[in-house]
């Protein structure tokens, strides 16, 4: 069968649009073929676009019979464009139905599918990894990805609006932020270099320019372990600001979070309706625990942890228990569980100005104070085992006038799952890259 040409139609509407008041208008609409059901005289066939789902209804009698025939060959996907008119009728799906008058079939689709794009008949996450793109199409993926996109784009409306100019920097770098351990090395013609883990080193430097920077971006993490809320390659909402602490910046934290759930309760109620998702309602301020309060939770909780460790996954599952679908922070950590960029208390060296933002067990985002003066600096890179040498390139700019500042990093991902109550994170990632997953 050859495939049509889309010539010069054109989309009139989307299935959105069409509605029981434009009853007699004349449309063209494109979309894929998401369902048929053939009653013989009588065809329904469901076509899908982006915005949602309109029913065509095709009779022997009300249809020409080259058409009549040309639906029949239709299976589910097939891309196709209708030219018909819109029919008010109160048993159809939405109160409408299109009359097809000509039909032109622009893609086919082979069969089986891998799975059931309607979503009806689940599948297993690799199952639909595996033909992501499919996956996709169906209702409840749609839905993630929507949402995902109005997190976004109220995150750049409000740290533009608070001030903040939008960066880039380099994803092939010289030197680890977050550790050795989790580089990823690459070939970089005679020299190793390595895949960025975050643009700590850089978005600090800038502030130093700019004052107040942000940067959404794709960062990556050679993590070995294969758990629900890591990925290799993840996306990063970074935040850095002269002139403030900690607390100025766990403020804004907590706005954007404020935003971010007004917008998409007022923007994507169908949506959430899809995902049966109810949109908690927060109050600002948020709690604030400090890191020993939280160790008491933790050991009133019979959970066996001493002051000082970092929290580990079981503890987080425990602290989740106790702060059951909220979010909330964790602040005034031991100066040796944070990275050498974290400024000590000046009066408590042994603790430093940290903070997590937490929703339930995970951890969204983490950030703090950092240390400004270069001799400090050095000094916290000697602790933890690092090379003063390797940052000579980012040490000689705390020589050029460097402010007191600080900043953040919210995992874009784990925000959307925690929002969205899915339990994986690769549902709320494209194409996600883990320790066993390159493809698709
Ligand atoms: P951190 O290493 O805690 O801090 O990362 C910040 C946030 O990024 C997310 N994240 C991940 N998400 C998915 N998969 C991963 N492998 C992964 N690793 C991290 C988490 C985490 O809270 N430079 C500091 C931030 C700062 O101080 O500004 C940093 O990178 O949600």
């Amino acid at each position: 069968m050859m495939n049509d040409d889309l010539g010069t139609w054109r989309r009139t509407h989307y299935t959105n649009m069409i509605t029981p008041n434009l009853d007699g208008a004349k449309v063209t609409l494109f979309g894929w073929v998401q369902e048929i059901r053939d009653l013989g005289n009588l065809i329904f066939v469901n076509l899908r676009d982006k915005e949602g789902v309109i029913q065509i209804t095709v009779t022997t009698k009300n249809t020409d019979a080259e058409v009549f025939e040309k639906i029949r060959k239709l299976a589910r996907e097939f891309v196709i464009g209708v030219n018909g008119l819109v029919k008010k009728r109160d048993e159809a799906p939405r109160g409408v139905e299109i009359l097809p008058q000509e039909i032109k079939i622009l893609a086919l689709a082979n069969h089986p599918l891998p799975l059931d794009p309607t979503g009806r008949v689940p599948a297993e996450i690799d199952v639909r990894l595996d033909a992501r793109i499919l996956d996709l199409r169906c209702p409840e993926s749609q839905a993630i990805f929507k949402i995902r996109h109005e997190i976004v784009s109220t995150t750049r409306r409000v740290l533009s609006e608070t001030g903040h100019l939008e960066i880039h920097t380099p994803r092939i770098i010289a030197a680890a932020a977050e550790g050795g351990a989790s580089l990823f090395p690459v070939e970089y013609f005679e020299e190793t270099a390595y895949l960025a883990q975050s643009p700590e080193l850089y978005k600090e430097e800038l502030i130093s320019v700019f004052e107040k920077v942000y940067e959404i971006g794709g960062f990556f993490r050679a993590e070995e372990s294969h758990t629900r809320r890591h990925l290799n390659e993840f996306i990063s909402v970074d935040v850095e600001e002269a002139f403030v602490n900690v607390n100025d910046v766990m403020r804004l934290q907590e706005e954007l979070i404020f935003h971010i759930l007004k917008d998409i309760k007022n923007k994507c109620s169908l949506q959430l309706d899809t995902l049966g998702v109810k949109i908690p309602t927060i109050e600002l301020p948020l709690k604030r625990y400090t890191y020993s309060q939280v160790i008491d939770q933790l050991k009133n909780n019979d959970f066996k942890i001493e002051w000082g460790e970092d929290l580990s996954t079981p503890a987080c599952r425990v602290l989740g228990d106790i702060h059951h679908k909220e979010f909330y922070f964790i602040d005034e950590w031991p100066t040796k569980t944070r990275p050498f960029y974290i400024k000590p208390r000046s009066d408590k060296n042994e603790l430093c100005e940290a903070f997590d933002f937490m929703y339930e067990w995970i951890e969204i985002t983490s950030g703090g104070s950092r240390v400004d003066d270069p001799n400090q600096l050095i000094n916290r890179l000697r602790e933890q085992g690092l090379n003063p040498e390797n940052f000579d390139f980012h040490l000689k700019t705390y020589y050029y006038g460097m402010p007191p500042h600080a900043g953040w990093g919210m995992g874009l991902d784990r925000l959307v799952m925690a929002i969205l109550d899915r339990d994986n994170i690769r549902d709320v990632v494209l194409f996600p890259r883990d320790r066993v997953r390159l493809k698709p």
